[in-house]
């Protein structure tokens, strides 16, 4: 798994305290609710190397969506009953990078152009 995560060339940095970090200004957050129907939105757009923030808030107990996997980048992010978690990563390759819970039910994708 480690192996095909760096062939992917995809960062993640999880928590990362932003203030002395160089380079263009990040793009906005992308807030993200998890509700009963699942991600909303599940689908988010994303540019290669641009660093990409998920600002991610489960609102509803009701489902199995208690946290947030990507796979192909290594995340696996619980998430806590009405608390924003902010999820942090930046896609080195242009495509869909599929997200879900953990049994992927619930599905979404990052629309990597
Ligand atoms: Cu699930």
């Amino acid at each position: 798994m480690i192996a095909g995560r760096m062939a992917l060339g995809i960062l993640v940095a999880l928590e990362v305290a932003a203030g002395c970090r160089r380079g263009p200004a990040p793009a906005e957050p992308v807030k993200v609710i998890v509700t009963k129907n699942g991600w909303e939105p599940w689908k988010i757009p994303a540019r290669k190397g641009e660093k990409l923030v998920l600002l991610v808030t489960r609102t509803t107990d009701e489902t199995c969506a208690t946290e947030l996997v990507i796979p192909e980048a290594g995340v696996n992010v619980p998430l806590p009953l009405g608390k924003e978690v902010r999820i942090e990563l930046t896609p080195e390759r242009t495509g869909p990078l599929r997200f879900s819970c953990a049994m992927k039910m619930f599905q979404g994708v990052i629309e990597v152009r």
